[in-house]
């Protein structure tokens, strides 16, 4: 098979994005399951876990961290993200150009869009110069496609989720992250939608470690190609133990009582 766009931060077409933009997007709470997670340096180091497909952060940590860790985790650039001190209506600036992505060593880049926002067309019109930006130096790139704003009225349902996979896939993404959308049929339905933009389920907040290893066992036999996860791992109290779990599950088609097992 032909390499993509999608395989710099993939692995045998499967991904494991360790996302750590949190405490931009919701602030120092979430640090708090795991008071050491603040530090950067703690994140990086797990995403040298074979599990670990790219590590996706804001331009300041790979800026002051990446450099020390190149060799061992491939860089996924967010390249938008604001607040949770933010009270308008679903909107998020651009923090970085490709350009600067490429030389800081990005493999990928990452970008939000909140279709449903009345900033979707600004958003929509930005996600055009970053796709672009981002094929001119063969950097792979992945939507953040989550539905949220004034047009949305539910932005878990199977059919809005459905709906911004093939978003993702109609502007040009390599990879859709979206919510799980509830089901496995749901999520075969997002995946098909997706055509040939691969699908990654979003890891969401913390749950215990059967439950979350079901709904990626199941995302994955619905035809996702992986995850893309931060709090389900960096607020456990052995963030190791569920990557090693996951690299079963997701790598190795292991049910989760098999994971959970090992
Ligand atoms: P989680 O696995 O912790 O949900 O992280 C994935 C992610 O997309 C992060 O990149 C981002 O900070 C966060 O979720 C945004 O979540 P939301 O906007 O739903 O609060």
């Amino acid at each position: 098979m032909l390499p993509t766009a999608a395989d710099a931060i993939s692995r045998d077409g499967k991904a494991l994005i360790l996302a750590y933009d949190h405490g931009l997007e919701h602030g120092p709470v979430d640090f708090d399951p795991n008071p050491d997670t603040a530090d950067p340096e703690r994140v990086f180091e797990l995403a040298t876990h074979d599990a670990v497909t790219a590590i996706a952060v804001q331009k300041g940590l790979a800026e002051a961290y990446y450099p020390d860790y190149e060799d061992a985790a491939s860089l996924l650039l967010k390249m938008n993200g604001t607040s949770n001190l933010w009270m308008g209506e679903p909107n998020t600036p651009v923090n970085c150009s490709p350009e600067y992505a490429a030389s800081l060593g990005a493999d990928a880049v990452g970008f939000t869009l909140y279709g449903g926002s009345n900033n979707e067309i600004g958003m929509a019109e930005e996600f055009r110069d970053i796709h672009e930006g981002a094929r001119d130096h063969d950097m792979g790139v992945v939507m953040w496609a989550y539905p949220r704003g004034q047009g949305v009225r539910n932005e878990t349902d199977d059919r809005t989720i459905a709906y911004a996979a093939r978003i993702a896939h109609e502007l040009g993404a390599d990879i859709a992250k979206v919510k799980y959308p509830g089901s496995p049929d749901a999520m075969s339905e997002t995946v098909r939608m997706a055509g040939r933009t691969d699908v990654v389920m979003s890891g969401g907040s913390k749950t215990n470690d059967e439950s979350f290893l079901r709904t990626v066992e199941s995302a994955m036999n619905a035809g996702a190609s992986g995850l893309a996860v931060g709090r389900n791992v960096f607020q456990r109290d052995d963030p190791v133990a569920i990557l090693d779990a996951l690299e079963l599950v997701v790598f190795e088609g292991a049910s989760t009582e098999e994971a959970l097992a090992e």
